[in-house]
């Protein structure tokens, strides 16, 4: 049976989706053996003594995240080279037996609390692949001894919002190949931490396909089912460092979820996409890339186009070796910060006159400006096509206009394009784009107008908007 437009209009977030989704923007912290030994894949057979972070700052790497706007952290607790960042009682390969902290330290008991301390949300990244453990190979064995670990984890360190888990995966030794148990992992994890999203190869987030940063121009939330086995058979096809980890390009289809792709598909699902990119080249600090630290205008264009691409931002900061985030990188973080606030600070909408071409009565289009999260604007059922004007009261001028969805209700708008009355009464177009879905920031330059129009061209049974400013 192949699906309607109409379902697909119904497929909706889970509430552990929506709530990672309003995180918007949180960072990856790659911090472990590899540090030390100025590698990106360690081999497994690093000598714990080499990791010691003699000036390791939690709160540091905590500081340079809320300046840059970020709402959470994931941390590397395991790479692929098996060494723990926490005490693990099921090996020998971990902080207890370095000199950190005289091997009385918890990195991630340390990252955790500093999180919480701060308000931001913590989540952890642990690599199935694992290069020193002797059980991997031994599938059984192998997957009683990780989900020992992620039991350790999901216990000991408070709430969670995300577990990661990375798809690049090689073979063990003498040519052995594990086979995850992944039913059994999620199953953990659903008892153990309920709301904490899977992401990656997992059923809740979805890898946007590459590490550059690109985002899709449709990134659909609403996808095919199979989409969710795909970062599972890619898990066995990277199998080692080929230096070139910024530009890696796992899946490059286009067009994830237009009426085109759905057409012959039996069962959609909600799974919404994740970006993750590095501040620097590597996943992991080396001082050879100080000079290469992306530009907090290179960030600010990463960050409008993948947050206002319908996805959440996840971007890696490396601590150095002394154990904290590099002068250069908080800089900035710190710039991006401000870049972020300046843009987005005062919503011309907020005062706006607004009217829709038809509304539910129950949905009328003041609702899409009124800043209340749980309302909306929406259609009668069965209207796919609508026009929204605003009124800012006087000719302003302004760059940027943010439509949100309300995803709750599914993700609808297929087409829509953005005019403005000139001084002639003429209505010229400034903008046309595919999805919304939870965000799209819609940019141009500088605009001076008074009357805003929002057409919607195509969309799957009726369009929502759950709000619409103007900066
Ligand atoms: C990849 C890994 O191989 C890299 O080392 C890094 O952890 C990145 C986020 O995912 O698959």
């Amino acid at each position: 049976m192949v699906i309607s437009i109409e379902q697909a209009a119904h497929i909706y977030p889970s509430a552990r989706q929506l709530a990672w989704q309003k995180l918007e923007f949180y960072s990856f912290i790659h911090f472990s053996m590899n540090t030390f030994t100025d590698r990106e894949w360690g081999m497994g057979d690093e000598s714990p003594a080499l990791f010691n972070p003699e000036q390791l700052d939690a709160e540091q790497w905590v500081d340079a995240c809320q300046a840059a706007g970020m709402k959470g952290l994931i941390l590397t607790c395991k790479h692929h080279d098996g060494f723990c960042l926490w005490p693990s009682q099921y090996t020998d390969h971990s902080v207890e037996n370095s000199p950190w902290r005289n091997g009385q330290g918890d990195l991630v008991k340390e990252v955790s609390e500093a999180c919480r301390k701060a308000g931001l949300k913590f989540g952890i990244y642990l690599s199935p692949w694992d290069r020193h453990e002797p059980t991997y190979g031994d599938s059984e064995a192998y997957n009683d001894y990780f989900v020992h670990q992620l039991e350790e984890l999901l216990t000991g360190y408070g709430e969670l919002f995300s577990v990661w888990f990375d798809g690049a995966c090689g073979e063990g030794k003498q040519g052995k190949k594990q086979v995850y148990d992944w039913d059994r992992y999620y199953a953990v994890i659903r008892r153990l931490q309920p709301q904490a999203v899977i992401s990656i190869c997992g059923p809740d987030v979805r890898w946007c396909g590459n590490e550059a940063g690109h985002t899709r121009s449709s990134e659909w939330s609403v996808v095919p089912a199979s989409m969710q086995d795909n970062e599972k058979i890619q898990a066995n096809s990277q199998t080692e460092d080929n230096g070139e980890f910024a530009t890696l390009v796992r899946s490059d289809q286009d067009d994830l979820g237009s009426r085109h792709m759905i057409a012959e598909t039996e069962h959609l699902i909600w799974y919404p996409a994740e970006v993750n990119t590095s501040i620097r080249p590597g996943w992991f600090y080396h001082s050879a890339e100080d000079d290469q630290v992306k530009t907090s205008t290179e960030l600010m264009e990463l960050y409008e186009r993948i947050v206002g691409g319908n996805a959440c931002f996840l971007l890696n900061i490396p601590p150095d070796r002394r154990g904290l985030i590099h002068e250069q990188d908080v800089y900035e973080l710190q710039q991006l910060g401000e870049k972020i606030k300046n843009y987005y600070q005062y919503n011309l909408a907020e005062h706006a006159l607004i009217q829709a071409s038809d509304s539910d009565p129950e949905h009328p289009a003041p609702l899409a400006i009124d800043l209340a999260e749980e309302t909306y604007w929406c259609t009668p059922y069965g209207t796919e096509q609508a026009e929204i004007e605003l009124d800012l009261g006087t000719i302003q001028t302004f760059h940027r206009i943010v439509l949100m969805e309300h995803i709750e209700s599914g993700q609808r708008i297929e087409f829509f394009t953005i005019s403005y009355q000139d001084r002639h009464q003429k209505w010229i177009e400034c903008y046309h784009g595919s999805i919304v879905g939870y965000k799209h920031i819609c940019r141009f330059s500088d605009i001076s107008a008074q009357h805003i129009r929002i057409s919607i061209v195509e969309s799957r049974y009726c369009p929502t908007l759950q709000s619409i400013e103007v900066y």
